[in-house]
This record gives C-alpha cells, structure tokens and sequence, in this order.
C-alpha cells in the first residue's frame, strides 16, 4: 500500500509519471514500453551500408520481398525450382513472392508478417494488391531522407556495418577513401581469412602481404599487417568472424592459429572487441544460395578456452543454436571478457527471443545485449526492432514487477538506466563506438 501511495502523490505530466518516484503495478508496464519507444537503440550488427558504398546497400520493396529468408518461406510455398528462380529479374522474383506468400496464403510469418509492417509504417496499403503503389512510392525516395526517416521510425540511432576487406566491391570503395557516416559504423569481418584461408590467401599475396597457403609464422606477421592496414582504413569498431556448428578452439587448425596468434593480439593491439558468430551450417542446400544455411549445436567450450586464454581480450559472441543458450549465459557468469549478444537469425523469432531474454535476465541481470537486427535490407529496421520492443516491454516489465514484490520498488529513471545499458552502453562501453 505505501509503495501505491507514494506513487500516486508525485507530480504527472500528460499521465506519464516524471519523477524518480516509485512506480505501482501497472505503471510499470505502461513505463517500459515507453522507455523503450523513447530509447534510440544501437544496432551492433547488420549487413546495412552507408551511402558511400551505393548499390551494396539494400532498400526498397523488391529487395524487402527477395530477402533469403522469403526465398526459403517461398521455395516451400511454390513449385518453381531454384533454376528456374535464379533465371528471373529481381522484380519478377519479388512478384513471384509476393504472389505465393501475400496473396494465395497470409503473410503470418515473421518475415512476411514484417514487410506488411514496412507498408504500414509508409502508410502504403498492406492488401494483395499494394505491391505496385508500394514500388511507386519507393521510387520516389532519396537515399539520405529515407535513411533518417527509417532509422527514425525504427527507434536506432547507429548501426554496425559487416564489411569485408576481400570483397572486392566494397574493397574499391574503401582504397577509395569512403565518406565516413555518423549513423554506420564498420566491422572488420574476416571470414575469407580466419575460415577461408585456403581459397583467399592469394589474394593477401596479390595485394602484397607475403603469406602462403600454410600459414606459417612469416604468415601470421603479415596478417597482423593486413589487420592493422584495415583498421586504420576502416576504423571498425571490433573484428568479427561467423563459424560452424564444427567449430572448436584450439584445435591446430588453421582457424585455431590465424585466431590465437594474429587476429586476437590485432584487437588487443587495438582496443577492439572480437566478434563471434558461431553455429551455422554452410550450404546445407546450395540450390537455394543465402537461403540455404542451417543450423548445428556448437561445442561452446571454445568459447570457454578463449575467454580463459586471452584475459586481455573481449568476446561478443552469438550462438545460433537454441540449444546453445543456456550454456552462453553460464560461461558469461564465468567470464566478464564475454558479451552474449542477439538472438541471430533462426533465433529472431518473439516465441523464442522471449525465451532466450527471460533466462538471461534471469542469469545475467542487464548485463548483456539482447538483441541486434541483423537487416540486409534497410527498412528491416522497422519491423526487427518493433518486434523486440513488442517481446521486451512484458519481459522486462514482470521483472521489475518480481522485484517489487520481493520488496525493491522501481522508477521510472531506473528503467530509463537499465533500458539504456541493455540496448546503449553495454555496447558502447565495450567499443567506445560514439567516443569516436
Ligand atoms: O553471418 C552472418 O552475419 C549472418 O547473419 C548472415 O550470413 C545470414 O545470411 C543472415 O542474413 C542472417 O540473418
Ligand atoms: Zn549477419
């Protein structure tokens, strides 16, 4: 009764309660979801692009309906082949999607359900027919407007890039000098060489690197120069890599030993977190290209080598794998150089985003990142964090409401701090990402 009283007593603005008084019940729920809407969140990995990279950066109603994860939906809706597919021009795969998934059933899945979303948010018309208006109305957009006003409505303020030094479009944009961008940030993504040593050292070689494919000691020198040349172009704020469900540290392999003896002193050298993305399963279906990776449970105890062998280093990691999860959030217990972050890809669905926030409150307090978009196409900004925020706000609400029945109230400033640290500063922190 004295938490409700003080509650009631303190001044209100327009019904919503301004002081660091505590709140009742059912201010809580009304408080969280409106500090998450207010709260501009960092998105810390995507695969956007600033507009110094031009068409590299997706946008638009064709690239929003070709997004892999509707060619998967697609391929199991329709009974043209993957041949056939690769054959059509964007704009007649979008139609044949848009057909199969938003005419002839409900777009109920996440990913459809998310483009209905985008229209929404234009306010397009949403129904069978709005394809057409939707094209025309995106063709009437500037670049520059339309990115402020996307990142506007999805409530972000930065995102992280993937940028990938041996591709070779992008790769001219930055020996270019590309125009750097307040709001995109870049991550150095080393694939090519932590896991596709064998098939692009050469091209380390040609671009004068004096390495071979063993990766000898005379190797690893010259990675560590590849590195530190990338960093001061790029300026990334942390070196990132994606692994198999397979992967496993140290194992001797080359993987083991580019990560252990190049990549790992390279971010310490430069104040940079390593980012690791583990559990995919390559090409599991080739036939259907981005949309045909899968998911395998990884050993995490790499995980637990790593951060116990390189103190001095700090480690986002992500697991893709559901059943990975609840060990993420033990071996943070065991280590603070360790960061779980997002519910990636496969996970990025309410039903077990929920499940997967819940047990790291649970366990972790605020003491992680719950979630990055992981958007190839800009406008997925829009429905990736309106989802989060719409799984989030119950989730965080019955915590702090558990707290106040075991005899802590909450303000609302508390949950501005807490909201903050969750989607804000537990990133910036380990980046100094706006300190630059
Ligand atoms: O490795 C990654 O960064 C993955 O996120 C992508 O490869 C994947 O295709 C994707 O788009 C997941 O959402
Ligand atoms: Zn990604």
């Amino acid at each position: 009764m004295q938490a409700e009283a003080t509650a009631m007593n303190h001044s209100k603005r327009g019904g919503k309660i301004l002081s660091a008084e505590l709140l009742s019940g059912e201010q809580i729920q009304s408080a969280v979801q409106e500090v998450l809407a207010e709260t501009l969140f960092i998105d810390i990995h995507t695969h956007l692009f600033s507009p110094a990279f031009g068409k590299l950066g997706l946008w638009g109603i064709d690239e929003l309906l070709t997004y892999h994860y509707l060619e998967a939906e697609f391929f199991r809706s329709s009974n043209t082949t993957p041949d056939e597919y690769w054959k059509l021009s964007k704009r007649e795969r979008a139609d044949a999607i848009w057909q199969a998934l938003f005419v002839e059933t409900s777009p109920i899945s996440e990913a459809t359900r998310g483009i209905i979303a985008v229209l929404q948010a234009f306010d397009l018309p949403t129904d069978a027919s709005a394809l057409e208006e939707a094209r025309k109305f995106f063709r009437t957009q500037s670049i520059e407007e339309h990115i402020r006003r996307v990142f506007q409505i999805a409530g972000v303020s930065n995102v992280v890039m993937t940028n990938d030094p041996l591709d070779l479009e992008e790769r001219a944009v930055w020996l270019n000098g590309a125009q750097g961008h307040t709001n995109f940030h870049a991550a150095l993504r080393l694939d090519r060489i932590l896991w596709g040593w064998p098939a692009h050292w050469k091209q380390l070689a040609s671009q004068g690197y004096a390495v071979d494919d063993k990766a000898p000691r005379k190797s690893i020198a010259e990675i560590r120069r590849f590195l530190a040349d990338w960093t001061k172009r790029m300026r990334p704020v942390y070196m990132a890599v994606s692994l198999t469900d397979e992967f496993f540290y140290p194992d001797g392999s080359i993987t083991s030993r580019i990560l252990g003896e190049a990549v790992l002193p390279s971010c310490r050298e430069f104040g940079l977190p390593m980012s690791l993305m583990i559990g995919v399963r390559r090409q599991v279906n080739p036939a259907i290209r981005l949309a045909g990776d899968a998911v395998g449970r990884a050993d995490l105890r790499a995980v637990e080598n790593l951060c116990r062998s390189f103190p001095e280093n700090k480690f986002l990691v992500s697991a893709l794998s559901r059943e990975n999860q609840h060990e993420l959030c033990v071996h943070a217990r065991k280590f603070n150089n360790l960061m779980p972050f997002g519910c990636w890809w496969f996970l990025n669905n309410p039903s077990i985003v929920e499940e997967i926030t819940r047990e790291r409150i649970e366990m972790l307090g605020t003491s992680f990142i719950p979630q990055h978009s992981d958007a190839r196409v800009l406008e997925q900004l829009i429905y990736k964090w309106r989802n989060t925020r719409r799984t989030l706000a119950p989730i965080l609400a019955n915590a702090y409401s558990l707290l106040r029945n075991d005899g802590r109230g909450i303000s609302r400033q508390d949950i501005q701090r807490d909201v903050n640290r969750l989607f804000r500063s537990n990133f910036e922190n380990w980046t100094g990402v706006l300190a630059r």
